[in-house]
């Protein structure tokens, strides 16, 4: 085990992607996170993963999500200060990305 990927996707892809990785019999733990610009729910998946199939692993990740179109539900005080005294309290559409993803290097592993 010398890699962790933490994905963090959209709710709406996390259970395909659950399952595209049991089939590809790679371990992952789901949380269930929130983004901090949005405030709405995500999941996020920590894989514990060898060097050789990070690769693999980020490909299943590519083709289970997509990106999508939201409206923030709660704009935030930064968003109405941008959008001036007319825009306050709109809705603004953002791009949610399919998935945030990083690779990191792992020290040690241990099950016990
Ligand atoms: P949120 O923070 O809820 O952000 C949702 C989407 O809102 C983002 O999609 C982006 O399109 C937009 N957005 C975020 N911050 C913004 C800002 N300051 N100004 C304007 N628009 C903004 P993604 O970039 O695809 O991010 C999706 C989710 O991935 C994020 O949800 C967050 O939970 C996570 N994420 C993204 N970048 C991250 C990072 N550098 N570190 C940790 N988590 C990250």
């Amino acid at each position: 085990m010398t890699k962790v990927i933490m994905a963090i996707v959209q709710d709406k892809d996390a259970s395909l992607l659950s399952s595209a990785f049991i089939d590809a019999n790679v371990r992952a733990t789901k949380l269930s996170t929130t983004g901090g610009f949005l405030r709405s729910g995500n999941s996020t998946f920590i894989i514990g993963i060898d060097d050789e199939r990070v690769d693999e692993v980020l490909k299943i990740i590519k083709d289970n999500c997509q990106s999508r179109e939201e409206f923030t539900s709660t704009p935030t005080i930064a968003i109405d200060a941008a959008a001036g005294d007319a825009g306050a309290g709109a809705p603004i559409e953002v791009t949610v990305g399919g998935a945030t993803v990083f690779v990191l290097p792992v020290d040690a592993f241990y099950r016990y």
